[in-house]
C-alpha cells in the first residue's frame, strides 16, 4: 500500500501547484469596433466583401445568434472581460478619460488565463479606463490593463476620436518627450490651440456632432490635448501599427501558450484607412476601413499559418457593438453606402435596443477541431470567460456567464435560453425566440446618428423566428406571453 501512496501523493501536489500547459491551445480574440451584422460577407446580408474573415467563418463555426453584452463599447468590453453584465456596474457606460471601470480584485478573462500558465497581453483599443484619480499621461499609469491580467499592453487608451491621441505601453505613453509633457482636459481647451469648433480651415475632415475639440492629423476631435507632440499617433497607420505588434508579441511568446486580445480600432469613426486601402469598397472611408480590417485579419491568419501555430490556436473573432454610419464626422458613410445593409436584415444599429445593436458578427475558429457550421443557438460575449475556462480546464466561473464550451469548440449542444441586452443603460431580454422591450421615455430615433433606440412609451414583445426584423410588436395581443417574459426578465434584473 505504501510503495503506492507516496508517488500518488507526489502526483497528487504536483497537479495543484503547476498545471501543466502543453496541450492548451493558444486564444486569439479579434475584436472589431462597430462591426455590424450585415457587414461580414460570410453573413450574406450585405455587399462589402471581406474574404479574409470570410475565410475564417466559413472554416468554423459562424454563430447567427451571436451577442454583445451592451450596443455600445465599454460596457461589452467590460462584459467580454469579466463574465458580468454591464448594467450591474454603475460604471460600465461610454466612457471619456475615465478611470478604470474593472476592480482590480475582480477575476478576469486574462487573470484566467495566468492562471491556467498563459502569457496574456491586449493589443488596440482598450476603453475600459486608466488609474483610479486624476490622470497624469506624463508618468505610469496604474491600475490599468496590466493590473486586471494583461501581461504586456499596446493600447489606444480610449477611442481614436478621443484625446489623447498616444499609444501607451504597459501603462506609459510611447514615445513621450519629458520636455513636452501632455495635457489632456474634457472640460476647456488649453489657451491658443486650434479647436475643431473654432479653425475649420485646418480640418481635413470635418466634425458633423460633438468632435468639435484639439486637432490631430486634421481630425477634430473629443477633448483637448497639449503638448505630447512626438507621441501623437499617425491615425492612417494605426492599423498597421497593431498588427505588427501583434505579430511582435507572437513571435516572443509563442513557445508558450498565450492569450491575445487583438481589438481592431476599425470601422468606428474617425474612419482613416491606410491609402492603400482609400477606394477599396467603394462606400468611403467606412466600408474602406472595414477592408483593411479583414486586411488585418488575413496577416495575422497567414502569419499563424508560417509559424505552424494555426492548429494550435483558436481565433475568436466579434465585434463590441452594432453598426453606425454618421457616428459624428462628415465621411460619406451615408452617402456612398449604396446598397450594403451594415445591419443586415436586423433592426436599429449601435445605441439601440433593437438587436442590430448588440446581435453581432460572432465567429470561432480552430483548424482540425472545429467542423465547420453555421450555429444558430443563441450565445453571448459574456460566456466566453466560464467557456474558455472549461475548455482549458480552469475551475474559474462568473457570475452571469454561461460555460458553452461544447458549442463554441465543438459545435455541439445548446446555447444560451436566456439573455439580458443593453444599450445605453437600458436594458431588453431575449428568451427562446421572443424579445422584450420595456417601455423607456426618450426619443424613439437618435436624430444625429438616424438610428431607432428601441424606446418605446409601451412594452414591445417581438418573434425573432417569424419576425426577425421586429417589425410587429405582439405584446397587446399576447397578454400571457407578454406577463412571462416580464417575469423572467425581473428575476434576472432584480436578483442579485
Ligand atoms: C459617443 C460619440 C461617438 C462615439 C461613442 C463611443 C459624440 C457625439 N459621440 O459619445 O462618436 O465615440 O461615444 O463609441 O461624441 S463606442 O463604440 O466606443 O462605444
Ligand atoms: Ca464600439
Amino acid at each position: 500500500m505504501r510503495r503506492f501512496f507516496i508517488p500518488l501523493l507526489v502526483g497528487v501536489l504536483c497537479s495543484c501547484t503547476t498545471k501543466t500547459t502543453d496541450s492548451k491551445p493558444n486564444f486569439i480574440i479579434i475584436y472589431a469596433d462597430d462591426l455590424g451584422y450585415g457587414d461580414v460577407s460570410s453573413y450574406d446580408l450585405g455587399t462589402l466583401q471581406t474574404p479574409n474573415i470570410d475565410k475564417i467563418a466559413n472554416n468554423g463555426s459562424r454563430f447567427t445568434n451571436g451577442y454583445s453584452s451592451s450596443a455600445t463599447c465599454s460596457p461589452s468590453r467590460y462584459a467580454l472581460m469579466t463574465g458580468t453584465y454591464p448594467w450591474r456596474n454603475k460604471r460600465a457606460k461610454i466612457l471619456t478619460g475615465a478611470n478604470l471601470i474593472i476592480d482590480t480584485t475582480e477575476m478576469t478573462l486574462p487573470k484566467m488565463f495566468k492562471e491556467e500558465g498563459y502569457q496574456t497581453a491586449i493589443i488596440g483599443k482598450w476603453h475600459l479606463g486608466l488609474g483610479d484619480s486624476k490622470i497624469n499621461y506624463n508618468k505610469k499609469i496604474s491600475p490599468g490593463p496590466n493590473e486586471v491580467g494583461f501581461d504586456f499592453s499596446y493600447i489606444m487608451p480610449d477611442t481614436q476620436d478621443r484625446v489623447p491621441t498616444v499609444y501607451m505601453k504597459n501603462g506609459e505613453v510611447v514615445n513621450l518627450n519629458p520636455e513636452d509633457p501632455i495635457e489632456v482636459s474634457f472640460e476647456k481647451n488649453f489657451e491658443g490651440e486650434p479647436t475643431g469648433k473654432d479653425n475649420p480651415e485646418l480640418l481635413s475632415m470635418m466634425w458633423h456632432h460633438g468632435h468639435n475639440g484639439s486637432i490631430v492629423n486634421g481630425v477634430p476631435r473629443i477633448g483637448f490635448m497639449r503638448g505630447g507632440q512626438d507621441a501623437k499617433w499617425s491615425d492612417i497607420d494605426m492599423a498597421d501599427e497593431f498588427l505588427n505588434q501583434t505579430k511582435k508579441y507572437i513571435s516572443e511568446v509563442k513557445d508558450k501558450p498565450f492569450f491575445l486580445y487583438y481589438t481592431l480600432q476599425q470601422p468606428h469613426v474617425p474612419r482613416t484607412p491606410h491609402p492603400r486601402f482609400v477606394g477599396a469598397s467603394g462606400m468611403g472611408p467606412r466600408g474602406d476601413a472595414i477592408v483593411e480590417a479583414d486586411w488585418c485579419i488575413g496577416e495575422l491568419y497567414n502569419y499563424l499559418e508560417e509559424n505552424s501555430l494555426l492548429e494550435n490556436t483558436v481565433i475568436i473573432i466579434s465585434s463590441d457593438n452594432g453598426p453606425v454610419l454618421n457616428d459624428g464626422y462628415y465621411d460619406e458613410a451615408v452617402e456612398k453606402l449604396g446598397v450594403h445593409t451594415p445591419s443586415g436584415n436586423l433592426r436599429g444599429g449601435k445605441y439601440s435596443l433593437f438587436e442590430a445593436g448588440t446581435r453581432v458578427p460572432f465567429i470561432t475558429y480552430w483548424k482540425g477541431k472545429i467542423m465547420p457550421a453555421v450555429n444558430d443557438q443563441m450565445v453571448s460575449q459574456i460566456d466566453f470567460l466560464n467557456s474558455i475556462a472549461s475548455l482549458i480546464g480552469s475551475e474559474i466561473r462568473s457570475k452571469d456567464g454561461e460555460d458553452l464550451a461544447n458549442v463554441f469548440f465543438k459545435n455541439e449542444g445548446r446555447g444560451r435560453n436566456q439573455l439580458i441586452l443593453e444599450a445605453q443603460t437600458k436594458t431588453a431580454f431575449r428568451k427562446g425566440d421572443w424579445v422584450l422591450i420595456p417601455p423607456y421615455p426618450g426619443p424613439e430615433k437618435s436624430i444625429n446618428v438616424n438610428i431607432e433606440s428601441g424606446n418605446a412609451g409601451n412594452y414591445q414583445l417581438y418573434n425573432l423566428e417569424q419576425d426577425i426584423s421586429q417589425q410587429n410588436n405582439l405584446a397587446e395581443n399576447n397578454p400571457e406571453m407578454l406577463k412571462e417574459m416580464i417575469e423572467s426578465y425581473d428575476l434576472i434584473r432584480n436578483g442579485d
